[in-house]
């Protein structure tokens, strides 16, 4: 059974047993979605409240006893280097392209200076991480030598790091991650999850490093060819499962596995739609969740086909979406507006939790 929390609540005051705490952050929930599936597919749904759950949850199947242990616990900070990310309120990460592909998406940098100049930017108006990445993995970019990929990423990574940022590494490639770690990266992003070259895990492994385990349907040259599921939240899930468990084999802890469902990667309009409307389901791992809508072609095709440049709004919006299901954290383009977002979305809650005297 998976179990997807829903009924979000302003403030647990006054509902003592019928609320729980996300994963031991800003948000409150009174419901789960408790879907029953066959091995790969949904069988039914069943909205149960979380009062019927603390009533019923000995009695449950020991799956759906282990998702609710991860779902409402506390999630661990992010050691990165001397760096602690605190895991109990959202972060942003902030996206810097070392690539020479045309100026496109306003996250990338043709030189390692101005990605620099940009990544040290981008710290000071609130990015937690910062992830450079040396390869463009969007639909149909053809891919770059291991080589030419750690030109690229190297000096930037060097020199953000002696900065002292939380570097993170975005790659599929073991020698570019390697490089990255040497050079001061922290934390390795991986859109193929690990599944690209088969020495990835092991390097991670071997480094003790946390990574991000990010959902995909076929490789970025073909993915957007008319991709299809049956039930996307359900077998994106699924395949998560299946890549934290091959990771774990492989020697990573489970402590330092993030995941992300991949907006983008394999999927439709409806299918990113629907995986930002049920994101809280990927909770049940125990895992943080990395979120990366900003500036994605869904905006686009819901907002009159915008240019990648015209798409703050729609970030904002998907920002807002996922932080409401507890989303810890966001990947985005525009760090100080999604910052000052973030501030208000802050405010608010902190508002909510604080308990009425008298
Ligand atoms: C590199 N990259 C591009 N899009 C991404 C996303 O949605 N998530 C993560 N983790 N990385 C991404």
């Amino acid at each position: 059974m998976l179990i997807r929390p829903t009924g979000f609540v302003d403030s647990p005051f006054g509902h003592d047993g019928k609320v729980a705490r996300l994963a031991g952050g800003l948000n409150w929930f009174s419901a789960v979605e408790a879907i029953e599936w066959d091995g790969s597919r949904r069988v039914s749904t069943e909205l149960v409240s979380v009062e019927r759950l603390y009533e019923t949850i000995d009695n449950m199947p020991p799956d759906a006893q282990a998702a609710w242990d991860r779902l409402t616990a506390t999630r661990q900070p992010l050691q990165l280097g001397d760096r602690t990310i605190r895991l109990d309120q959202p972060q942003v990460m902030g996206i810097l392209n070392v690539t020479p592909d045309s100026f496109s998406d306003g996250g990338q940098f043709a030189d390692p200076s101005s990605a620099v100049e940009a990544g040290v930017r981008m710290a000071s108006q609130g990015a937690g991480i910062l992830d450079v990445g040396g390869e463009s993995t969007r639909p149909g970019a053809s891919q770059v030598w291991a080589q030419d990929e750690i030109e690229r990423v190297r000096p930037v990574v060097e020199r953000l790091a002696t900065s002292g940022a939380a570097v993170s590494i975005d790659t599929r490639k073991s020698e570019v991650m390697s490089a990255a770690l040497q050079s001061g990266a922290r934390l390795v992003n991986d859109v193929s999850a690990l599944t690209f070259d088969p020495r990835s895990a092991e390097t991670v492994a071997a480094a003790s490093a946390p990574v991000i385990l990010m959902h995909h349907l076929g490789p970025p040259e073909t993915m957007q060819q008319d991709p299809r599921y049956d039930d996307v939240l359900v077998e994106v899930y699924l395949w998560l499962e299946e890549r934290i468990a091959a990771a774990e084999a492989a020697g990573i802890d489970r402590s330092r596995i993030l995941i992300d469902p991949g907006f983008g990667f394999g999927k439709t309009v409806a299918h990113n739609l629907e995986l930002m409307n049920g994101l809280a389901l990927f909770h049940s791992f125990g895992c943080p969740i990395v979120v990366g809508a900003s500036r994605k072609r869904t905006i686009g095709a819901l907002s009159n086909e915008a240019p990648a440049d015209h798409r703050l709004g729609g970030s904002i919006a998907f920002a807002l979406k996922a932080v409401e299901q507890g989303a810890q954290i966001l990947r985005v383009h525009d760090v100080p507006e999604t910052v000052q977002a973030l501030r208000i979305w802050r405010g608010l809650r902190d508002q909510a939790l604080t308990p009425r005297l008298g």
